[in-house]
């Protein structure tokens, strides 16, 4: 009978056995909290690049954070890409993610001081604002007058035309009632989103999903980033985009490498990739218009110009850490979703 050698055999089978044929450069675990297309786009090119694995989920910024904190013991996410800064930093705060030593010398201030309040753990790489948003077509059909101001939204002529998501599950909502906060004054600011909730129709987890409902005319307002709202205007839905009067909030997008990452080199190798000013150069090619970190990547021309609107100095120090954001999420579920809607 015909015998393979010993030493031909181990050969046959390291060449046939599927990890080894795809191990030479390991694998990597990514929690994508960015739109479905741009995670898409990283995970391929991150692989074509470098020839690692990439398993990837897309998920809603306050649910991986949820995530990474029950699996502390045992982390299964090697690194957490995208998503709003302030549940990063929580993140940060208490342990659940490591500095990945990158280089950040060609990043912009934002996103630098993203790095410095996290001592390293949680970087900068994209920024963008929040919004309200209007389909024109169901506003008219209505008779309705577009809003120009948050406190606008209390207007009982919108009874049932707002969607928004919730602050628990959505970093977009959590942005905004932080936002609420800092221009209103913590009281005011309930007072004001109870009032709004009387007209919100829905409360979605995920945050681009209300200006996603408005394109489409489910909804006639939205409130959002600016950059999602682009995406949906530039695509040929009737939306229109309002930088509020009274000012607005912006959020700082982040990349983290989890503690106790399985795969910390590759990990590493994936921040230093989302930092290039090449690959955030390519956020366009999916239809992703938030500023880029790098100060070499290229700003698409559809991004909102954030120099021309009027920003609040956002806390990310105060609202990113977890007290603040246990306290104002508690208050949330108590005075805007769960109260009586008069
Ligand atoms: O990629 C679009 C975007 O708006 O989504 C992120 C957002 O936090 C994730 O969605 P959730 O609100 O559901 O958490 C933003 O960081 C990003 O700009």
């Amino acid at each position: 009978m015909f015998r393979l050698a010993a030493g031909t055999a181990a050969m046959l089978a390291i060449l046939t056995t599927p990890q080894v044929v795809m191990g030479n450069s390991g694998s990597l675990n990514v929690v994508c909290s960015a739109e479905q297309p741009w995670c898409d786009l990283m995970a391929t090119a991150f692989e074509k690049e470098t020839g690692v694995d990439v398993a990837m989920v897309r998920k809603s910024t306050g649910e991986t954070l949820a995530q990474v904190r029950a699996e502390s013991e045992n982390p299964k996410i090697d690194v957490w890409w995208g998503g709003t800064g302030d549940p990063h930093l929580i993140a940060a705060a208490e342990g659940l993610s490591q500095p990945s030593g990158v280089d950040t010398g060609e990043l912009l201030g934002w996103a630098r001081n993203m790095a410095e309040i996290s001592e390293g753990s949680a970087i900068g790489i994209y920024a963008g604002a929040l919004g309200i948003a209007y389909n024109r077509e169901v506003l008219e059909e209505k008779g309705l007058t577009p809003p120009s101001c948050w406190a606008d939204l209390a207007d009982v002529s919108y009874a049932g035309e707002i969607q928004v998501a919730n602050p628990n599950s959505s970093g977009t909502a959590y942005t905004e009632l932080a936002t609420f906060v800092q221009l209103f004054g913590e009281d005011k600011a309930y007072e004001m989103l109870h009032e709004i909730g009387k007209n919100v129709n829905q409360y979605t987890k995920s945050g681009s999903a209300p200006s996603k409902a408005a394109a489409r005319g489910e909804t006639g307002i939205s409130i959002g980033f600016m950059h999602d709202m682009v995406t949906l205007a530039s695509s040929g839905f009737p939306l229109e985009i309002v930088a509020p009067c009274e000012g607005t909030g912006y959020e700082v997008g982040a990349v983290s490498v989890i503690a106790g990452a399985k795969n910390p080199e590759n990990a590493v190798k994936w921040v230093e990739f989302a930092l290039d000013a090449g690959v955030q150069s390519r956020a366009v090619e999916v239809g992703q218009f938030q500023v880029p970190s790098n100060g070499n990547a290229t700003v698409a021309p559809e991004s909102p110009d954030l120099a021309s609107i009027k920003l609040i100095d956002y806390d990310f120090a105060t609202y990113g850490s977890g007290d603040t954001r246990a306290r104002l999420l508690s208050r949330w579920d108590a005075d805007v979703k769960d109260a009586e809607k008069n």
